[in-house]
């Protein structure tokens, strides 16, 4: 497997300052003529080297004239005389044979593209790579019957009738891009639009383009979309730069959305809600994912990436932007709180696993393997610190030079970090590492008080991962306070302490009383902090500390020290009764304070995953939790549904946070097991006015093991199925509660789901709804016989012929088998090894698959 280095980066020979494409659409012959305006980068004698893939050549001109060099595999060589010329080809691609979805495909007979990180080398011969800028104008033909809506970048063209019923347009953009912004769409489809008035009045045309049916089911998105733009001129004075600004939403995408310049294209799940058929969760990330989008237009497409190796310079960045965006629209609190679970859910392990990487990976053997959770999400955190060191002045006084400084360039986390000095006059030198080091950080606290005089002393140490046995500390901004033991109070002000040392010793004088000390207080740096706290002090913490994020950690930890020993769970029982009575808590923060840790979080702070043991004490506690404070569970339930009463449907945090509330009790309540439950789960079900309860009152009786409930079961499943048939994205979470059921019968389950006709593997969100779910059901794909790690394995290399980027991400559970014990780690192996020896496998998979056997 040949890699990519860092190291062995060059400027390209040859620039693209401008590019014609004449794309006569056709779904399963399109013919793409490609013009290339070039000019040689700098002194120099090499040829053009373009790019291709799955091309079939037909015409290589050069200055009007034909050449006589042809392609070898993907790279065509041409060597040019002058220091400027004109470059055509004619080539044919079938986006009907395309299931990799990387390119041009079709979607629903219409015709879409992906080109992010090297799908535009599938479309023409070009230097597809992101330090190539250019302006692109681009004609598109097609039958107009088929194809009535033709969309690319840029500034629309006037659009023609031709002979035999088809019809053209051209798209010019103004703005020079790299290749991976390119997009096309063709087809059917309709539109919500709108209207955007920018800062300085520039009118801007917004439309979302979707089947007609679902035109109603784009407002959320449109609604998100504006506030967005809003919200980038308040914030970071970024102001958007066309006249119009599309969004087309498609049924089949690898990723979760494409922020190609000025054709946002988005997997539906992102655009597509209504009360009816999307939970809270999803019109959450309908909003997040719309604002990501947008932010790319600044971070990403005006200032973009010099080579892949600086994707964090991107994603990091608009990850973090869409965090504040959404802290900014809702509860900042639970916000962050289901960032931080998200990052821990998938980074950290990640981090701690034979995949860690840097946020700047310095080599690769497959781009499109390197769009991790450490590069967007652990990427966030490390923009996130420097937003603390700064502040926000600070901060914002850096992107301001960052975008001046780079607006029209394709950069590195290097000129980033530089503008973040200049404008500050700080040095970041000893901050670089976070993105050099892989791996999370571990800070060891010890608090020792004699009277008034308290001493913490905080230790950091970064383990090793793979190629990186020796690490440096890092410097972090890591928010502290001290909590009153007596009075539950904060004692003096919070402080952001900038970790650098590996030992660093903090003293605090006339302290009124004894202290606890609060850590990493709304998580201030991405480390794993470990505090030897008794179980006494995290639950006294869980009920008096005043930072939100470090309360709700305290119950996460004290869950994790009761759960990782066979004690009583009699602590949590108390801590979660504690909670729900404390009036100073709002329901949404109170939802997500009464959960516990998941059992993959518990198995993660093993040193070895015990997965029957976790499974076993887990379900103990929370049948504890559950029967222990059945009325309260009751009152929460009735409360919150009175609450709720008249404005089911509404959107607000107050809503949200009420149906989390009473959706976590129902659930604790059918655990407990009542008929009376299982009356209110099915009633529940039926009436439900929001997908978010009836989901919810769905998966309660599918997780429940009762043969009471059984009849209940089998009836909302199949109502829900008939119910929503057609709807895609419903449709997924059906697969979904199923695969990730607590129920023994999982895997069986899953097998006979696997034959059902709606379960269609080329499709990533339905392959993902079934086979993904069922691999993060920790207690039943960690099946004993290794039946789950077979079933995996074999969807991952039955799909690689379709779709190489869906079977490498199924590849990732097998790679945490450093984790378990020996019989479930030698079984695991033994599906890596047999994928590896797989005939015919992808690179992207084998490079997983091998890095995860190293
Ligand atoms: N930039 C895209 C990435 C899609 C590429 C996946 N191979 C999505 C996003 O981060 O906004
Ligand atoms: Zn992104």
């Amino acid at each position: 497997l040949a890699a990519v280095r860092l190291a062995d980066y060059q400027p390209p020979d040859w620039l693209v300052p401008d590019i014609e494409l004449d794309i006569r659409l056709d779904a399963t012959r399109t013919v793409v003529k490609a013009r290339l305006h070039l000019r040689r980068n700098g002194r120099h004698d090499r040829p053009l080297v373009l790019d291709g893939h799955g091309l079939e050549t037909r015409i290589i001109m050069l200055n009007g004239k034909g050449c006589a060099n042809w392609p070898n595999g993907d790279t065509l060589t041409i060597p040019v005389d002058g220091d400027e010329a004109v470059f055509e080809t004619e080539v044919v691609i079938h986006p009907s044979r395309n299931t990799r979805l990387m390119g041009l495909y079709a979607s629903e007979g219409r015709l879409v593209t992906q080109c992010e990180a090297e799908g535009f080398r599938s479309i023409t011969w070009f230097p597809d790579r992101p330090d190539v800028l250019s302006r692109y104008r681009v004609r598109l033909e097609a039958d107009k019957a088929l194809y009535p809506i033709l969309l690319s970048n840029g500034d629309r063209g006037a659009a023609r009738d031709l002979p035999g019923g088809r019809h053209e347009i051209t798209w010019t953009d103004p703005w020079p891009k790299p290749s991976y912004l390119f997009a096309l769409v063709a087809g059917q489809l309709a539109a919500l639009t709108d209207e955007f008035v920018t800062m300085n009045g520039r009118r801007v045309q917004l439309a979302i383009w979707t089947a007609a049916a679902d035109v109603p089911r784009c407002a959320h998105a449109m609604a998100a979309l504006k506030a967005s733009m809003e919200f980038d001129e308040r914030v970071y004075g970024r102001e958007y730069d066309l006249d119009e600004f599309n969004i087309v939403a498609v049924a089949d995408f690898n990723a979760g959305a494409m922020e190609n310049k000025g054709l946002n294209i988005f997997n539906s799940k992102y655009i597509l809600a209504d009360s009816e058929t999307a939970t809270d969760m999803d019109f959450d990330a309908v909003a997040g994912v719309v604002a990501h989008e947008y932010f790319h237009n600044w971070t990403g497409n005006r200032v973009t990436c010099r080579d892949w190796f600086q994707l964090s310079l991107k994603e990091g960045l608009t990850v973090f932007r869409d965090q504040q965006f959404s802290a900014d629209q809702g509860s900042a609190a639970v916000k962050r709180i289901d960032d931080v679970r998200a990052l821990r859910a998938v980074q950290f392990p990640e981090d701690s696993g034979p995949l860690a990487h840097p946020i700047r990976p310095d080599h690769y053997v497959e781009i499109a393997n390197f769009y991790t959770a450490t590069v967007y999400n652990k990427g966030a955190e490390v923009i996130r610190m420097l937003h603390a060191l700064l502040g926000v002045d600070g901060f914002r006084r850096g992107t301001d030079l960052y975008f001046d400084r780079h607006d029209g360039e394709a950069v590195t986390c290097e000129d980033w970090l530089k503008a973040m000095e200049d404008a500050n006059g700080i040095d970041l030198k000893q901050f670089r590492r976070w993105y050099e080091q892989a791996g999370t950080p571990r800070v060891s606290v010890t608090l020792t008080q004699q009277g008034g005089r308290a001493e913490l002393v905080l230790r950091q140490t970064v383990p090793p991962t793979p190629g990186q046995p020796d690490k440096q500390p890092v410097h972090m901004p890591f928010r502290l306070a001290l909590i009153g033991r007596t009075s539950g109070r904060r004692i003096g002000d919070e402080q952001v302490v900038e970790l650098r040392e590996a030992v660093t010793h903090l003293t605090f004088a006339d302290l009124p009383e004894p202290v606890l000390p609060s850590l990493n207080r709304g998580f201030s740096a991405p480390v794993v902090v470990e505090a030897d706290t008794a179980r006494a002090d995290l639950a006294f913490l869980a009920a008096h500390d005043d930072d939100p994020f470090a309360r709700w950690e305290a119950f996460q930890q004290l869950a994790l020290s009761v759960l990782g020993s066979d004690d009583d769970p009699a602590p949590l029982v108390e801590a979660v009764r504690g909670t729900l009575a404390d009036p100073g808590l709002d329901a949404a923060f109170k939802g997500e304070a009464v959960l516990l840790p998941t059992e993959s979080f518990i198995g993660d702070a093993a040193t070895i995953v015990d997965v029957e043991a976790i499974h076993r004490r887990r379900e103990a506690a929370r049948m504890a939790i559950a029967t222990g404070l059945e009325s309260e569970w009751w009152a929460a339930y009735e409360r919150e549904r009175t609450a709720l009463a008249g404005r089911e449907t509404a959107l607000t945090p107050e809503a949200k946070g009420s149906r989390r509330l009473a959706n976590v009790a129902l659930s604790y309540l059918v655990t407990a097991g009542s008929d009376r439950a299982f009356a209110a789960a099915e009633t529940q079900y039926h009436a439900a006015l929001t997908m978010t309860d009836r989901l919810a009152a769905l998966r309660a009786l599918v997780n429940s093991q009762a043969t009471t409930a059984q009849g209940a079961r089998a009836a909302v499943l199949a109502d829900f199925h008939q119910r929503f048939a057609g709807n895609n994205d419903v449709i997924d979470k059906w697969f979904s509660a199923q695969a990730l059921a607590n129920r023994p019968d999982v895997l069986d389950q899953v097998e006979r789901l696997l034959k059902h006709p709606d379960f269609t593997p080329s499709n990533p969100n339905r392959l993902r709804s079934l086979v993904g779910a069922f691999a993060a059901n920790q207690r039943w794909f960690h099946a004993a016989d290794g039946a789950g790690y077979r079933l995996l394995a074999d969807q991952l290399i039955a799909v690689d012929r379709l779709n190489p980027q869906s079977a490498a991400r199924l590849a990732v559970p097998l790679g945490r088998w450093r984790r378990f014990d020996a019989v479930r780690a030698a079984l695991m192996r033994a599906e890596l090894e047999r994928i590896v020896a797989a005939p015919g496998m992808s690179k992207d998979v084998l490079e997983m698959a091998s890095r995860a056997l190293a």
